[in-house]
């Protein structure tokens, strides 16, 4: 959200955050994947199909602070469909509408209003995965396959996940363009505020998919057997599922944790679960939340409450509570900081990290975001879930659904 003139040249090397800075932003660890049958070297976009591009890009420059790169509609030859990719450090959205009546677009849209159709990855060899993943039983929905234009070659191909969501692989090593063959070069027309951060977020840390009642472990080991991904410690068990928190949840990440999946289903609890909520109004199994790391979570929620964002209310109490004071120590600011934004903090042994969601973003109860900035802890928050459940459950009840 610069304009040209308030844009520096480091800026418009917009990517390109250094290892380091990344490895405690996203939690790396380190990994060798000479061995792995699934290479994966990170997320390359997260797809969205929405009722009106053109306003949930210009949304997504004024509210998330991300830059405008590229376009590809009309105008550029493609008749059936608006799309506008933008920027945040690391991290690229993909917003694309429908322009036609018979657009295949809005066949999603009616289904699942604004979601995500697809969570790409960037890979090195788009054959090689394919191959792993029809052996290991996917649905290959796009055989490999080329694009090309001044700026190099793309390899494509496409798998089907969970619901109608999928993961088109990506090998851009022999490219330069701003994004794909047939985009081109655009850059936005929105102002950053004055004092506002370069940048609100610098990288995807995890993108979290919610499926139907009994349908986790077959995903966890859907991700296990097709991209080689491993559990991560966290989840939710039996226990906590009955509760409070009526879902069950598990990690699973591929070598070095770069691409992070948690996957949720529904468990029975004393409440309605907030997962049927999902399921219901997405019409099915679909990505729930994306996780943005973020370098300072104070001033990003400063930012993004100052353009409308609203984010989950957290109690008084939950700051008070002399437990969680002394289990969390010192982290970089007072707690009296973190009570003012209502922003989370969970410690483990590893580290902390700190935590906010916003409410849905749309008009369906459906997808959200969560801001997240890490001090060593490669974990989720567990700490927060109950805390963080019950402010759901709040909302959920606002919406008459609990
Ligand atoms: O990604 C996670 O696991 C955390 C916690 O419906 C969480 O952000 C888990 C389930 C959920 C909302 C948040
Ligand atoms: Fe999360």
């Amino acid at each position: 959200m610069t304009t040209e003139s308030a844009m520096t040249p480091a800026d418009q090397a917009i990517d390109d955050i250094d290892y380091n800075q990344l490895r405690q932003l996203v939690g790396l660890v380190d990994h060798d994947d000479s061995a792995d049958p699934f290479p994966v070297k990170a997320m390359d976009a997260v797809v969205f199909a929405v009722g009106n591009a053109t306003q949930t890009a210009w949304f997504y420059q004024v509210a998330f602070g991300m830059q405008l790169v590229a376009y590809a509609g009309p105008e550029t030859g493609d008749a059936d469909r608006k799309s506008f990719v933008l920027k945040s450090g690391s991290a690229r959205f993909v917003i694309n509408g429908g322009v036609r009546p018979e657009s295949a677009l809005l066949d999603h849209h009616r289904k699942h209003g604004d979601g995500v159709t697809d969570l790409s990855l960037e890979v090195s060899d788009v054959d090689r995965c394919v191959a792993h993943a029809r052996k290991q039983g996917a649905t290959v929905l796009v055989e490999p396959y080329e694009v090309s234009d001044a700026h190099g070659t793309v390899r494509m191909a496409a798998i089907a996940t969970y619901g109608d969501t999928r993961h088109t692989l990506v090998d851009r090593s022999r490219y330069t363009g701003p994004y794909l063959p047939g985009y081109v070069a655009r850059t936005s027309t929105v102002t950053r505020p004055e004092g506002a951060p370069k940048r609100l977020f610098q990288a995807v840390d995890h993108c979290v998919g919610n499926v139907e009642l009994g349908d986790m472990d077959h995903w966890v080991n859907w991700y296990h057997r097709v991209m080689g991904f491993m559990n991560m410690a966290e989840f939710v068990g039996d226990d906590i599922a009955t509760e409070y928190s009526a879902l069950m949840s598990k990690v699973v990440s591929n070598g070095n944790h770069r691409v992070k999946f948690p996957l949720n289903e529904p468990a029975v609890g004393k409440k309605r679960s907030q997962i049927d909520e999902y399921l219901e109004f997405y019409g099915g199994a679909g990505c729930q939340h994306i996780a943005l790391a973020c370098s300072d979570i104070i001033a990003t929620v400063t930012a993004m409450r100052a353009a409308g964002v609203e984010f989950l209310s957290t109690p008084d109490s939950y700051y008070d509570d002399p437990e969680l004071r002394a289990r969390i120590g010192e982290v970089r600011v007072p707690i009296e900081t973190l009570k003012e934004h209502g922003i989370l903090v969970d410690r483990d042994e590893d580290g902390y990290l700190l935590q906010i969601f916003t409410k849905p973003i749309g008009d369906r109860p459906t997808v959200f975001y969560e801001l997240i900035e890490r001090h060593g802890s490669l974990g989720f928050g567990k700490g927060n879930f109950k805390a963080l459940f019950e402010a759901i459950e709040r909302e959920q009840e606002r919406r008459g659904n609990l």
